[in-house]
């Protein structure tokens, strides 16, 4: 299943890859998951929001476990961030089958579209329209870089996005839903460990920063006469940089966006995109406040316009207590140790969906901490143990009687 995938999407120069929603190789991902899906003879669709679901089991049993996660990339993205959850979830059900384990609720495998938002700039999208946090005209005005709305990207793809919008009937089937994710850190590589426990998202967002300037020649034009953005744009990278330093927190500007974008032109625009994280709201709110302020200030000293807009947001996320306890329970009386139980600050859909149902994650271990990089990797025994981790959880939930020994 893995070196079907392995190919899908990656880009030549980096080895990075570029599976952005509702492009071709995004279409490739949903192709090989309705694959894996049909040849286990599962229940297929595609729901309203284009997320894909694989069922053993009838879901309107309700009660229903399910896991999964998401095919989609960040720009040069590597090969885990995602993909990781989704293989694991078929060779779970596999290794479950192969332990004759008998399924007394509904099982689900689903792959959640357009998690990262690399092509619209919201993350989670397929997840927040079920969860109706993230309404369906909200989700038709989402531009792409090319002016290519969500709307007509769905269609070219072959989806309808007037059935776009929030998906309660299908969230009240579900009693659990477990993501098994690479971990985006080195907390495991650390401590030892092979598997970890989510405890908690941090809260994050990403916000636009639009410095609007005065187009003119960069070989004429006297320094006092220019109104150039990218000054004030440089000035507030620094100042995240410091703002965040000072909060214990982290501040990203990884994305820009020059108009006319030339080598002898002063820019008419920048646009810069901030990604900040922090251990609480307080914090964050604090550290994106103080930044916006230092930018105002940059911006009116070289008599240029600014407008910040805030294009995705996620508050905290505390997962179920009782399902993470279940997992360390289940987990624990494997392996005999005390899984660790660790927050993060990457969002996922899980975190996403916790507002709905309860939710749970398990990380495998990232040897170097390295996510959002062609460089990201996670050993083959590691990945093995996840899967025969997220198998014992799936059977401690979904089969009454354990099929094991
Ligand atoms: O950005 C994130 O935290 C996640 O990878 N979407
Ligand atoms: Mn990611
Ligand atoms: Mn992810």
């Amino acid at each position: 299943m893995w070196a079907e995938l392995l190919p899908v999407g990656r880009g030549s120069a980096s080895g990075g890859y570029r599976r952005y929603a509702w492009t071709a190789a995004d279409g490739e991902c949903r192709a090989w998951f309705e694959e894996q899906a049909k040849a286990r003879a599962l229940d297929y669709e595609v729901d309203r929001n284009g997320n894909q679901w694989a069922w053993l089991g009838d879901p309107a049993a309700g009660d229903a476990v399910v896991t999964g996660s998401h095919l989609d990339s960040v720009p040069d993205g590597g090969a885990f961030d995602g993909p990781l959850g989704v293989v694991s979830a078929f060779a779970a059900l596999d290794e479950l089958r192969g332990r004759g384990a008998r399924f007394t609720r509904p099982l689900g495998i689903v792959n959640f579209g357009d998690e990262e938002g690399a092509r619209f700039g919201l993350a989670c999208v397929g997840s927040r329209l079920t969860a109706g946090t993230l309404t369906p005209d909200q989700a038709h005005r989402l531009t792409d870089g090319d002016g290519v709305t969500l709307p007509r990207a769905m269609e070219a793809a072959g989806y309808d996005p007037d059935a776009l919008g929030p998906d309660p009937e299908r969230l009240a089937r579900i009693g659990a839903f477990v993501e098994l994710h690479v971990e985006q850190g080195r907390a495991l590589d650390l401590s030892g460990d092979r598997i970890g426990v989510a405890s908690a998202i941090r809260p994050h967002g990403r916000w636009r920063f639009d410095f609007r300037g005065e187009a003119n020649h960069a070989g004429t034009t006297r320094l006092a006469d220019r109104r150039d953005p990218m000054l004030p744009y440089a000035e507030t990278v620094l100042a995240a940089r410091r703002e965040a330093a000072l909060a214990g927190a982290v501040a990203t500007f990884g994305k820009i966006a020059v108009e006319p974008n030339g080598v002898n032109a002063v820019p008419s625009l920048v646009r810069g995109w901030l990604d900040s994280r922090a251990v609480d709201q307080e914090s964050l709110d604090s550290v994106v406040g103080a930044v916006e302020s230092a930018a105002r200030e940059y911006a009116a000293a070289h008599g240029v316009d600014l407008d910040v807009v805030r294009e995705s947001f996620t508050p905290v996320v505390e997962f179920d207590h009782v399902l993470r306890d279940e997992l360390a329970r289940i987990l624990g009386t494997d392996t005999g140790l005390t899984v660790p139980v660790l927050g993060t600050g990457a969002g996922h859909d899980a975190g996403i969906l916790s507002g709905s149902i309860p939710t749970a994650m398990l990380f495998v271990r990232n040897p170097t901490g390295v996510s959002h990089s062609p460089a990201e990797f996670a050993a083959e025994d590691d990945c093995v143990a996840g899967v025969r981790a997220l198998a014992d959880v799936l059977e401690g939930l979904a089969c009454k009687e354990p099929a094991r020994g």
